[in-house]
């Protein structure tokens, strides 16, 4: 019993939180920092905010990973990254999943081509050929600026509900996105540490 428990915690040490995701240049994290100072400061005993540099945008969650999938993954990423020209995305609005009467995630929405949709798309079907689980809910591009902390009140949901519906944001900015990333994600006491282990080319305009 107890060489079992050993040996699973052996098992699970070894093993990596992986994901994918298009990184976010340092300007418009800083951006969305700024113009969301208001809301942070108001809300902070209720949210869980997500320090600026760690600000992304996730294509794929894909938990707990052994590090010899790596290389796979990697070739996933590679593979379906050459198949999608660059584009460009664009700031939008400030929204909350699942709803703005719910809220447990604050986000800022992300527009983008219908090149971010195949390529997110390429990346589901092919880590799901690879046996990692499906995403069931519908991809919806976002940055995550915060989580809701567990336990809050309907009182409190409606004070976030109306801070979000009540800021003004100026959310200015695009990026040209030439590259997708694979992410390892380390839970510490000071939060998130996230380490890019690699990174995959889109296709060039003219190729
Ligand atoms: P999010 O932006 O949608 O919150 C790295 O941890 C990223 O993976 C997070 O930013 C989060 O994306 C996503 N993620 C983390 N845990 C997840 C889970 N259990 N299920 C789905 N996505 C998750």
């Amino acid at each position: 019993m107890h060489l079992e428990a050993s040996r699973d915690r052996t098992i699970s040490m070894s093993m990596l939180r992986a994901f994918i995701a298009v990184e976010i240049p340092a300007e418009i994290q800083q951006n969305v920092y700024k113009e969301t100072s208001h809301l942070r400061k108001g809300l902070d005993s209720l949210v869980r905010w997500v320090p600026v540099e760690n600000l992304h945008l996730t294509l794929k969650f894909l938990g707990d990973v052994s590090p010899s999938s790596v290389e796979f993954l990697m070739q996933l990423l590679r593979i379906e990254a050459e198949a999608i020209q660059c584009f460009t995305i664009h700031l939008a609005g400030l929204g909350s999943f699942p709803s703005l009467k719910r809220p447990r995630v604050i986000y800022i929405g992300i527009q983008a081509p219908a090149a971010l949709d195949a390529l997110q798309r390429g990346i589901e079907s092919a880590s799901r050929r690879l046996g990692y689980e499906s995403e069931e809910r519908p991809f919806s591009a976002h940055l995550t600026l915060g989580r809701v902390k567990q336990n809050v009140t309907a009182v409190e949901q409606q004070k976030i509900r109306q801070a979000i519906e009540g800021i003004q944001v100026d959310l200015h900015g695009s990026a040209r996105v030439d590259s997708v990333h694979l992410y390892k994600s380390e839970l510490k006491p000071g939060g998130s540490v996230y380490t890019r282990l690699y990174s995959a080319p889109l296709k060039k305009a003219n190729q």
